[in-house]
């Protein structure tokens, strides 16, 4: 007889501050997951409102491996930085041995299996640059044709005035006729609701990093891989460091 299938818990933290964003990503995820799998979403306690730079980086990077820690003590089986940026990704998987993903790095290997060029559309010029050292490290740069940007606020994603969905067709638009892709990556997870439709509109595929994110998750648990605790992803040496 088959066994009931256990729940697979995954931790989709939202490393800014605003609930909000928090719902909205939790949404996403749980729409993207499979029915056996439980979203518990968490919102950063410390850092800020939105993070759009270094400096909302570094301070987020805190407020997220809060998140992580408290993950791992209610048991869950992976967790996803909510955040285009990555912020605090191999700090996580030193942390937690559960597999830790983010969205950014998630998305661009999804759009990496199904096109041999993207391009990444993402909320401010001068977080365009962020997203560049991503595709960099993650060794996308052959594949990656260019970061863009609508210049709308994170926080102002959600507003009607701002006309997101307006604005990113126009810019996933310019990407087609100009950049030679097969794919577009959203930018950041405040647009995760509107991959779907907008992939209808262009016809092309538009990958919301938060849904590959979490399935990749659900892969990797089902494949009972945990992160490496051999070499620099062990957990943290011992010594007297600032409670989280
Ligand atoms: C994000 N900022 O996904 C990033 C991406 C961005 O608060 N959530 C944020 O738009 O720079």
């Amino acid at each position: 007889m088959n066994q009931p299938q256990r729940q697979t818990v995954i931790n989709v933290i939202n490393p800014n501050m605003t609930e909000t964003m928090t719902e909205l990503i939790a949404k996403a995820a749980q729409a993207s997951a499979s029915p056996a799998t439980r979203i518990v979403g968490r919102t950063a306690r410390f850092g800020a409102a939105s993070i759009e730079g270094h400096y909302d980086e570094a301070l987020a990077t805190i407020g997220m491996l809060k998140e992580v820690a408290e993950g791992d003590k209610a048991g869950a089986d992976a967790h996803v930085i909510a955040c285009f940026g990555d912020p605090g990704l191999l700090a996580a998987r030193e942390l937690s041995a559960a597999p830790v993903l983010g969205i950014a790095e998630a998305a661009m290997h999804a759009a990496s299996f199904i096109a041999t060029r993207f391009s990444i559309v993402t909320t401010l010029s001068r977080t365009k640059v962020i997203a560049e050292h991503l595709v960099r490290n993650y060794g996308m740069e052959h594949i990656c044709r260019k970061v863009r940007a609508v210049d709308v606020a994170v926080l102002d994603l959600d507003k009607p005035e701002a006309n997101v969905r307006g604005v990113l067709l126009g810019e996933c638009r310019n990407a087609l006729s100009e950049d030679g892709i097969g794919a577009i990556v959203l930018g950041c997870a405040g647009m995760a609701d509107l991959a779907q439709d907008l992939s209808a509109e262009l016809g092309i595929p538009v990958i919301d990093g938060v849904a590959a994110a979490v399935r990749f998750a659900e892969a990797l648990v089902g494949l009972g891989l945990k992160t490496s605790k051999h070499g620099d992803l062990a957990f943290p040496l011992p010594k007297a460091r600032s409670s989280l």
